[in-house]
């Protein structure tokens, strides 16, 4: 059984290219509901949190950076099967590997600054949502 909800993150790549507006526009074009959104920038330690299962790989340093160094879009996100459709829909972490027309393909700069977020489990939806959000900003 899978899940309605889903998290994500248009990450301060895509903000500062100015791709805000039209990321949520595909969201909403393929069937996902908005139930929270807000434009916010994660502190050093918000972002090492976020990101603690990849604390032992080469990349987390600068991950951790490029995640803390300006405004991001964070949103928890409705639809049926939620986690697997918004990750069909972002596309493959490296955009160059992602298929045409996913958010990835269209608006990431690299495999590190990829554009978006998604969630990779139920369970993670679940936290990353309460993460970011209190139960009042949550609709
Ligand atoms: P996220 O949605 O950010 O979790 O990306 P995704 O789940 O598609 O990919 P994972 B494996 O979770 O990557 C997390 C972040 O680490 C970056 N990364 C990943 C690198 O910079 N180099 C690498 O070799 C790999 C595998 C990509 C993701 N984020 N950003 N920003
Ligand atoms: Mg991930």
């Amino acid at each position: 059984m899978s899940g309605k909800i889903t998290f994500t993150m248009i990450k301060p790549d895509a903000v500062a290219d100015g791709h805000i507006g039209a990321i949520l526009g595909k969201i909403s074009e393929a069937g996902f509901k908005i139930k929270a959104l807000k434009l916010t920038q994660l502190t050093v330690a918000d972002a090492q949190k976020f990101y603690e299962v990849h604390a032992e790989r080469p990349f987390y340093g600068e991950l951790v950076e490029f995640m803390s160094s300006g405004p991001i879009v964070a949103a928890v996100l409705e639809k049926d099967n939620a986690v697997a459709d918004f990750r069909t829909l972002i596309g493959a972490t490296n955009p160059a590997e992602a298929e045409e027309g996913t958010i990835r393909k269209m608006f990431a700069r690299s495999v590190g600054e990829n554009a978006v977020h998604g969630s990779d489990s139920d369970e993670n939806a679940l936290i990353e949502a309460n993460f970011h959000f209190s139960g009042r900003e949550i609709f």
